[in-house]
């Protein structure tokens, strides 16, 4: 990062002056993420990938009206907002680009859990997050990206790369969009669920890694990336945590024979959505959860798939096939979410049916 850039920031949030060390931080695929150290303080500093969140007030709007809808003590960890800088602002614009500065959070990342018992503390996490903002009014929060989680648009915008693709179409592209094309059959589920269940305030990007966990795994210490929190479905962040907790590999992983469900992870999953939302939500809303998985996984195969199709626009990539093995490691993952359909449904009536006795 350049000097001035940093000087420039150092000012906006009149950071002490000192010795100054920036080194890129966290495996994101949107923002540039780096960990800034000045004098004793620790903190994270963003560029911001305004190509991606072309409304970064939206942001700021949503995460106002929520900071009035609840007491930080109601949580039992931390949602760490950015810091204001000298014009009480989020952001702060520069000639080189838009960035942010958030409170460093001590903790561990993760891009998998080990065991059960930590899959049902994410999800705990994730549900009091729903929970704690049952009352807000959804309809408040505006969407800081058009269609997010919209698997009908989703499909939509496949099918214009595949009319216009920007790389050659090898063999192993081909099977992959015939496979995703394959799937267009959970439209009709996701078409349902839409007309049927209420708009909750989500947080819509609840994959593992956006945990912050104490040393000991044992407790959440921070909820982080909250710019893709709107209006959304309570089956989308579960989901999201199936396709990155309930499975036997993560998603960038290239072994693609290995990728399988994994029942105990995804156990403790709906344990910790259920004990801590299973009185508050409605029926239909918990039986949606199994299907968020399956939706969930394939939504982001579609959009790594598009993206590769497009020449990769979006997402970050450390080589050109990446976003290719991402959408395959995804359809691996869909393959055996469908697979284990039924002892998911099963596992799941289970559990809904003890919450009743
Ligand atoms: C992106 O920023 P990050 O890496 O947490 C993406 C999510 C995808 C995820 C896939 C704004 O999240 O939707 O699930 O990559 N965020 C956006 O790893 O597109
Ligand atoms: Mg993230």
């Amino acid at each position: 990062m350049k000097e001035s850039v940093l000087d420039a920031l150092a000012k906006a949030y009149e950071l002490k002056t000192g010795q100054i060390s920036v080194n890129r931080f966290g495996s994101g695929h949107i923002h540039k993420t780096y960990r800034v150290d000045v004098a004793a303080n620790a903190y994270i500093l963003q560029e911001f990938n305004d190509a991606v969140f072309t409304h970064p007030e939206r942001i700021s709007g949503n995460l106002e009206y929520l900071t009035g809808q609840f007491d930080p003590g109601d949580l039992p960890f931390a949602l760490p907002l950015p810091i204001t800088n000298t014009e009480g602002a989020f952001f702060t614009r520069l000639d080189e680009g838009l960035y942010r500065l958030f409170p460093f959070v001590g903790g561990v990342t993760q891009d998998a859990v080990s065991q059960k018992e930590q899959a049902k503390i994410a999800a705990e996490a994730f549900a009091r997050f729903i929970q704690v903002f049952l009352h807000a009014d959804a309809e408040k929060m505006e969407d800081t990206i058009a269609h997010f989680h919209d698997l009908e648009i989703r499909y939509q915008q496949f099918d214009a790369a595949l009319k216009n693709p920007q790389v050659q179409k090898d063999s192993d592209t081909e099977k992959m969009i015939d496979y995703y094309l394959g799937r267009k059959d959970l439209l009709e589920t996701y078409g349902h669920f839409r007309k049927q269940l209420p708009l909750r305030v989500t947080h819509n990007d609840t994959k593992i890694n956006n945990l912050i966990f104490g040393e000991n795994l044992d407790q959440v210490n921070a909820l982080i990336d909250l710019d893709t929190i709107m209006a959304g479905f309570v089956f989308y962040d579960f989901g999201d945590l199936v396709r990155t907790v309930a499975c036997t590999r993560d998603e960038s992983s290239i072994e693609w024979d290995q990728i399988q469900v994994d029942m105990e992870k995804y156990e403790g999953l709906l344990e910790g959505f259920y004990s801590i939302l299973g009185r508050n939500i409605q029926g239909e809303e918990l039986e949606s959860l199994p299907f968020g998985g399956e939706m969930m996984t394939l939504i982001m195969g579609l959009r790594f798939l598009t993206d590769h199709l497009n020449g990769n626009i979006y997402y970050q990539v450390d080589y050109s096939e990446q976003n290719l093995h991402r959408a395959k490691n995804q359809a691996a993952l869909l393959t055996a979410l469908i697979e284990k359909r039924q002892a998911i449904n099963e596992l799941e009536g289970k559990l809904r049916k003890a919450l009743t006795q």
